[in-house]
């Protein structure tokens, strides 16, 4: 296709020599905090975005100042697992470069925030050094590679966290670029001697993502994903996984051309295949997704224009092989087990909750000391969850009063005794520092929470899971179309209002109100949650519930997101 009919960014990847672009002279640089509009584009591949401190805007403005610039840093943690040693190193390169805080992300990924340009070298060279990296953590590729950290399945989560990070492995970009940069890696003089031998010189029309799951849990929340794999367990044995494809949240308010939509199971493939089946989906979507317009660029899109069926067989040619039949399996949930759990192997789990996975230390909460404090004696792993909280996993008998006393002192003993409804929330990071919010949520959910808490309180709902998420803008970034109350920022304030999604991240939830006042949330759900505490049949899910009583009607697909919503939404 001619370049001029495609995307803008496809004219950036190609002329960029297999990501350098004007990278290295831009970074050197020092008279301005930002990078050329190319090289922000190029730089997301690294795992690093230029942004600016949006609560700083006014007052730069006022003082004819260049805006606050600095950079995100997306830390890759394939299937969430960190060892102490990279806690420490991430809590130390937070306070050294960052904001003193570590984000823990709905990808399972750390992410520092406010890393000034002078330091982005060193602090993606010394995140290396502490073998992790950032490659590949944001661009037009495969993401981070979620995995489910259950630790009740120990034995079959240590196989899928193997496959996940075989996935990651053979997805990652080949390009010398990264090393180039970033760790004085040999220079590579021209094109020829580089390569890409999944991804070609243009990489995917968009960001690409993966996620392994072990049912019943779906805490990787799979139907979100462009590729996903579902564990099938039988007889104690994993035999292999079902394959789905073409879930996504983005969208843009106003533009029902753009929708959320949940992934289609589509067959099943071996422990043996599953790489392979990665492969050759991502070709698929490189080579059959739209490259001329980014809103239209992702599987999701690619799925519905030509229907699961084709990108099935389309699939099958790519493989030389065929998918077996879709295989049964059971999803519960989309949350996590909080407290204190007993693995297959006789060590233990605990899971905290972190507040909007934003891991500080306050006047009253130590907890980023107390992690910390917990990092220095801990034998076993950190497993950062896709609901954006931890677990201290594999804690030997001996060694689980040592941490259970951390825990107390630092006063993280009862994290996880709050409502069942704070414990099943997300908020995307928003305000200040993200780019595209038009309202906050990281930084305004916790007290929102409190108003709802009331009435959950008067309903007697305090140990009934609600899952509730939070998003600055309709991008989904903590995929708030699928839970069974979403908040979707629409102007400062105000927020769409999303009721009906499934308790296991299964249904698109529908808009019950469009650009609410978040003050007047209270008033608008409380009736509505003493109706569910009420009359909700035995079991019966909020999400379910909502539909049932006719506060929204189901919604059964992508393309029907923006259809049959009531016209009070509107008012
Ligand atoms: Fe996201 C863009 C943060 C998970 C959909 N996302 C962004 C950016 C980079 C804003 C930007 O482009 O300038 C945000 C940076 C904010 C900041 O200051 O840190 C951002 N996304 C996040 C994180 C940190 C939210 C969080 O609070 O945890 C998550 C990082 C995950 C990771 O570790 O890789 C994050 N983003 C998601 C998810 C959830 C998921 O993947 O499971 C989604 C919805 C699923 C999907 O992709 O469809 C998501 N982010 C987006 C989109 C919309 C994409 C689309 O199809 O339209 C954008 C905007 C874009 O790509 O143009 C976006
Ligand atoms: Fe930013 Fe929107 Fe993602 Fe929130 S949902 S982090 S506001 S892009």
């Amino acid at each position: 296709m001619a370049e001029e009919k495609l995307a803008a960014n496809e004219g950036i990847k190609i002329r960029s020599n297999y990501l350098r672009g004007t990278i290295a002279e831009g970074l050197a640089d020092l008279s301005t905090g930002s990078m050329c509009e190319d090289d922000q584009q190029l730089l997301k591949f690294h795992g690093t975005y230029q942004q600016d401190d949006r609560d700083l805007r006014p007052m730069r403005r006022k003082h004819k100042l260049e805006k606050a610039y600095s950079f995100m840093i997306r830390i890759r943690v394939p299937g969430g697992v960190a060892t102490p040693e990279q806690w420490l190193e991430t809590d130390r390169l937070a306070t050294q470069f960052a904001n003193g805080t570590i984000k823990l992300t709905t990808r399972q990924a750390f992410q520092f925030h406010g890393i000034i340009k002078s330091n982005l070298k060193r602090t993606i060279a010394e995140i290396n050094q502490a073998a992790m990296d950032t490659i590949a953590a944001c661009g037009d590729v495969n993401r981070n590679v979620m995995c489910n950290p259950n630790p009740y399945l120990s034995d079959v989560h240590a196989q899928v966290l193997d496959v996940s990070q075989k996935i990651s492995d053979h997805l990652t970009p080949a390009t010398r670029a990264y090393h180039e940069l970033w760790l004085d890696g040999e220079k590579v003089e021209t094109s020829e001697e580089d390569f890409e031998p999944i991804y070609g010189k243009t990489y995917l029309p968009r960001k690409f993502k993966i996620t392994v799951a072990v049912p019943p849990s779906n805490d990787v929340d799979i139907y979100a994903n462009c590729l996903s794999f579902i564990a099938i367990v039988e007889a104690g044995e994993l035999v292999g996984f079902n394959v789905a494809v073409g879930g996504g949240m983005g969208m843009t308010h106003g533009d029902e051309k753009t929708y959320p939509r949940t992934a289609d199971i589509i067959g099943f493939c071996t422990v043996d295949q599953v790489v392979d089946v990665s492969e050759k989906v991502v070709m698929v979507q490189r080579d059959f997704g739209d490259r001329t317009e980014r809103k239209h660029a992702r599987m999701k899109y690619t799925v519905d224009d030509h229907g699961p069926e084709w990108i099935l067989n389309k699939l099958n040619e790519y493989l030389g092989y065929e998918l077996g039949p879709v295989r049964d399996f059971v999803f519960e949930d989309n949350g996590d087990r909080f407290g204190w759990v007993e693995g297959e192997n006789g060590n233990s789990h605990l899971t905290l909750f972190i507040q909007g996975g934003r891991v500080l230390d306050t006047d009253t909460y130590p907890m980023r000391t107390g992690l910390r404090e917990i990092a220095k004696v801990h034998e076993g792993d950190f497993r950062l969850t896709a609901n954006q909280n931890i677990i201290i996993a594999n804690v030997s008998p001996e060694k689980r009063s040592e941490i259970e006393k951390l825990v107390e002192q630092y006063g993280m003993k009862d994290s996880h005794e709050k409502s069942a409804l704070r414990l099943n929330s997300i908020a995307c990071v928003a305000l200040p520092t993200c780019g595209l919010s038009l309202a906050e949520a990281e930084r305004y959910l916790p007290s929102l929470l409190g108003e709802l808490e009331e009435v959950i309180e008067e309903a007697g709902l305090r140990h009934d899971a609600i899952t509730i998420r939070m998003t600055g803008c309709p991008n989904g970034c903590a995929r708030p179309y699928i839970s069974e109350i979403g908040f979707v920022g629409r102007s400062p304030g105000c927020y769409n209002v999303y009721l009906g999604g499934g308790f296991a991240g299964q249904r698109l939830s529908k808009m019950y109100r469009e650009n609410f006042p978040g003050e007047k949330v209270k008033e608008l759900l409380g009736p509505i949650i003493l109706d569910y505490g009420k009359n909700r049949n035995e079991g019966e899910r909020f999400g379910d519930f909502c539909i049932r009583a006719g506060y929204v009607s189901e919604t059964t697909e992508g393309k029907d997101f923006h259809k049959n919503i009531k016209e009070e939404a509107r008012v």
